[in-house]
């Protein structure tokens, strides 16, 4: 389908390649299937992969709007040469669409991350929550059983499986949910298991603890807060309304943590890894470095709103990744600080504020700022 010259550039499943020639020559390339490629992470994935010479099959839900903003920046004409990036309708509600799209795709690693992954919103659609995240792990699970052909699996689990267990937590530590969305994630966490034991499926779960970056959607509260710095000195805001800021996080990098995922199935055997910093810091202390960046009290900004606040909260995560950092050679890179400085960077840009002129200490110029196609935090919903 020839791309209108004047059209902005979208990516839908008839459009949309990597366009660079890598795979018109030698070998084939290794294929790999994503679901929530339009997410934060399925971006970054696969932007990885490609890097890697991998063909990737991204699925994608239909929706009014487009939703493809955070990969636009893959897409090449197909009547190029060299198309390696293709996207298929399918949603994980809907297993017929999965099944068919496994079997004519026939990938060698499967990566399922797809999920309503918001913990708050998890209480006001828990049906749809467990439907996605849960049963729309077993359905792909379901698939990839009946396929005749070797097949990686990776399970995006969560740290908010380990709910109120005490930090730090680790591949051996119980888990205790809090939320529709974890319990939903734990179902799915043992069914992988239960694939893996029951019919040798080489399927694996990550762990992973909060991970961010200038993608982000703009309802966490990582983004919530640099945005909203950014919005403050655009003078389109005054307040940024928020929930329980004494919660603690362990936030890293999301680049990085994709790169564990690949890793995991790059391993002889399948295995379960936490996917961590081992740093915690609680929402009032992002809150104090984000604003102390660009020299803004946040006790003049910031508003509490009990809309904000979960019916049960996770109180505290930390992770221990020492498996990882033993048997995959993965290890975070980007500091806390940094990340909180280079995801402000990215929001002060996108509001047209040059960073240089409003935040202290230099710029960190390590953010990619790419597209992030995220969403206004909504006013009329808690979130
Ligand atoms: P995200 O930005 O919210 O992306 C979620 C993706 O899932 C989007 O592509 C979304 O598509 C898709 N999706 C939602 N419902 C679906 C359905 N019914 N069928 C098919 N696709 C569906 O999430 P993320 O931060 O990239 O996280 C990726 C995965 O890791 C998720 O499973 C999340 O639960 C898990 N995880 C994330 C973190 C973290 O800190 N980021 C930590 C641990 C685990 P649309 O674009 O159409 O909405
Ligand atoms: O940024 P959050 O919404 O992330 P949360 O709930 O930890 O979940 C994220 O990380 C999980 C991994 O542990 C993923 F599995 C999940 O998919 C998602 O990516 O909230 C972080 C903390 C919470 O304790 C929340 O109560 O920040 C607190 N918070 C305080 N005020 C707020 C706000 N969270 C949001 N979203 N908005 C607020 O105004």
């Amino acid at each position: 389908m020839a791309h209108e010259p004047s059209a902005p550039r979208r990516s839908t499943p008839e459009t949309i390649d990597a366009g660079d020639g890598a795979a018109t020559i030698g070998p084939m390339p290794r294929k790999a299937l994503i679901t929530g490629i339009t997410g934060q992470d399925g971006s970054y994935l696969a932007e990885l992969l490609l890097q890697k010479g991998y063909e990737v099959h991204g699925l994608i839900r239909r929706s009014s709007s487009f939703t493809t903003g955070r990969i636009d920046h893959l897409y090449h004409d197909p009547h190029e040469s060299g198309v390696r990036l293709f996207l298929h309708y399918a949603d994980l509600t809907d297993p017929t669409s999965l099944y068919s799209h496994l079997h004519s795709v026939k990938p060698e690693e499967v990566y399922n991350l797809g999920a309503q992954s918001h913990v708050k919103v998890s209480f006001e659609v828990p049906e749809f929550t467990a439907d996605s995240v849960g049963m729309g792990t077993l359905r792909l699970l379901e698939a990839i059983r009946t396929a005749d052909w070797p097949i990686r699996f990776y399970q995006a689990g969560s740290s908010e499986m380990y709910g109120s267990a005490p930090p730090p937590q680790d591949e051996s530590t119980s888990f205790q949910p809090r939320s529709p969305y974890a319990i939903a994630k734990v179902f799915a966490h043992w069914m992988t298991i239960q694939y893996r034991d029951a019919y040798g499926l080489h399927a694996s779960n990550g762990i992973l603890f909060n991970h961010e970056s200038p993608r982000r959607g703009g309802t966490f509260v990582t983004r919530k807060v640099t945005r909203g710095i950014a919005a403050i000195l655009a003078g389109a805001e005054d307040h940024l309304y928020m929930g329980n800021l004494a919660a603690r996080r362990d936030w890293g990098f999301a680049p990085e943590y994709v790169e564990a995922m690949w890793r995991m199935l790059q391993q002889d055997a399948p295995d379960d890894y936490v996917i961590a910093t081992g740093e915690m810091h609680s929402v009032q202390e992002l809150i104090d470095v984000a604003f102390g960046l660009v020299g803004l009290d946040p006790a003049k900004h910031i508003r509490i709103d009990e809309r904000y606040f979960r019916p049960t909260e996770v109180d505290e995560l930390c992770g221990d990744a020492s498996k990882a950092r033993d048997k995959l050679g993965w290890q975070p890179r980007v500091t806390f600080h940094d990340l909180v400085r280079l995801m402000l960077e990215a929001d002060l840009r996108e509001a047209g504020i040059d960073p240089a002129s409003v935040m202290s200490g230099g710029t960190a110029g390590a953010g990619n700022s790419g597209p992030t196609g995220a969403a206004e935090e909504p006013t009329t919903a808690g979130a």
